[in-house]
């Protein structure tokens, strides 16, 4: 059987046995699915993006309480980076488009990227 991930190209093939009856039945088998890779979105920090701007970012497109914000926003300030939430592939990409799109909006050298968690 082939080892790759079960597609629709590439189905799980049920092992077949006879039942001892003449008939052919399909044998349960274990299905091997691993959750989700989940990915961490991290802001960087810098000497330029203002603090109330990354707050802001943080209640906009990370679902974060003006406390929560100011928290993860002053542990960047001090650490150099801090995670603003964990995501799929897809969603956290999307975020670190709309982050990044922001921040040059506003004229702001803010970097954001996205980690394996
Ligand atoms: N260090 C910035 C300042 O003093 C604030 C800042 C915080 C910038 C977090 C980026 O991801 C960041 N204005």
């Amino acid at each position: 059987m082939s080892t790759d991930k079960p597609t629709p190209a590439n189905p799980v093939v049920m092992p077949q046995s006879d039942d001892g009856h003449g008939s052919v039945v399909a044998e349960r088998q274990a299905q091997k699915t691993e959750p989700p890779r989940m990915y961490q979105v991290v802001l960087l920090n810098d000497d330029y993006t203002p603090m109330e701007f990354v707050v802001v970012v943080l209640q906009e497109y990370f679902n974060r309480d003006l406390e929560a914000a100011t928290q993860i926003m002053l542990k960047i300030h001090h650490d150099g980076r801090g995670v603003c939430g964990t995501y799929s592939k897809d969603v956290a990409a999307t975020k670190v488009e709309l982050v990044l799109a922001a921040a040059r909006r506003g004229g702001h050298p803010l970097q954001c990227i996205m980690e394996a968690a």
